[in-house]
């Protein structure tokens, strides 16, 4: 049986966005039934947790003898063996990990950037001062992403597949300001992959875990 280690607790802000979202859609996406272990967040520094994740973060991806962490590799590891998440076509696959690694190296760092200030430090100074040069950075990034996506629907392969639904989770982490509002094309792109069935299963199972805990 698959297991996705995630927090039992997180405030309300970054609920749907903690990175097991991730790998619970796309084991949704592949038809794979997972069961959940759920931690404290005094577990993560215990040295049995960082033996199996270093950086003492979530989640963390157990199937037998295998044990994977890092979010961007539990999905590829998951999308491997599954025709809803990757095509059989070996140059298309090549595609797929291409727009992943964009999704994570390319675009995520910036989405991530702003995040921080808005949501960690937005009364620092230096964030106040730092904010408007990440958001001009992130704007470029978006901008750029939007004119690939102005011509198709999906990333590559000419379908949905995992990078998808890594970019569109991504784009979500900006959900605490209206940016998007100023790119329609990666609105509706993220409004496309979020209407599948299978994030909506995703979340509704993220979201069970906290509902015995007040935000
Ligand atoms: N690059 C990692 C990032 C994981 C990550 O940032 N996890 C957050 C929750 S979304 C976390 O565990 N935060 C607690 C911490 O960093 O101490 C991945 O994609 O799996």
């Amino acid at each position: 049986m698959i297991t996705v280690t995630t927090f039992s607790w997180v405030p309300d802000f970054a609920r749907g966005l903690v990175r097991d979202m991730r790998v619970r859609w796309a084991l949704e996406e592949a038809g794979r039934a997972y069961a959940e272990t759920l931690i404290d967040f005094d577990v993560k520094d215990s040295a049995a947790y960082r033996a199996k994740q270093p950086f003492g973060q979530v989640p963390v991806y157990e199937d037998g003898a295998l044990t994977l962490f890092e979010s961007g590799a539990i999905l590829h590891h998951i999308a491997q063996d599954s025709g809803a998440l990757m095509p059989a076509d070996a140059a298309e696959r090549a595609q797929v990990t291409t727009w992943l690694f964009a999704a994570l190296n390319s675009l995520e760092p910036y989405v991530q950037a702003l995040a921080e200030i808005d949501l960690f430090y937005p009364d620092e100074a230096w964030a106040k001062a730092r904010r408007p040069g990440a958001e001009e950075a992130l704007r470029q990034r978006l901008a750029e992403l939007s004119a690939v996506l102005e011509t198709r629907d999906w990333l590559t392969a000419g379908r949905f597949t995992v990078a998808d639904l890594l970019m569109a989770m991504v784009l979500d982490i900006l959900r605490h300001t209206d940016m998007l509002a100023d790119y329609p094309v990666l609105k509706a792109y993220r409004d496309r992959c979020f209407a599948r069935p299978a994030y909506a299963r995703a979340l509704e199972r993220h979201m069970a875990v906290f509902e015995r805990e007040p935000a």
